[in-house]
């Protein structure tokens, strides 16, 4: 507004809070191949080789696996692409995204 107000701005500073972040969780099923899995891993969270096999086993292991956190459109429309990639090919395959505590 007033750019020529030269006080120093000790006044106004109402403390802002960050937006939550959403985890991404990758759900176990009996049909999707391990190796598709770890195929859309790669493909659409950009995460090496070797950090997709253990996420998909920590899945196929445990029912469930974070496989990572983004504000939260960005993880609504990562973890819907990476479904529908699954879902051309017939597989169960499920995403799911909830927010971080
Ligand atoms: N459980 C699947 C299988 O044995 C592999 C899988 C892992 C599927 C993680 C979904 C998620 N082929």
């Amino acid at each position: 507004m007033n750019e020529t107000d030269l006080e120093p701005r000790t006044r106004a500073r109402p403390k802002v809070e960050r937006p939550r972040l959403h985890k991404v969780i990758l759900l176990n099923d009996d049909y999707t191949p391990r190796e598709f899995v770890v195929t859309v891993l790669k493909t659409e969270f950009r995460i090496g080789d070797d950090q997709a096999y253990r996420v998909m086993m920590t899945a196929h292991r445990r029912g469930a696996c974070v496989v990572a956190v983004y504000p939260r459109d960005v993880a609504e429309t990562k973890a819907s692409r990476a479904t529908d990639m699954a879902r051309r090919k017939g597989y169960p395959l499920m995403f799911t995204t909830e927010p971080e505590e």
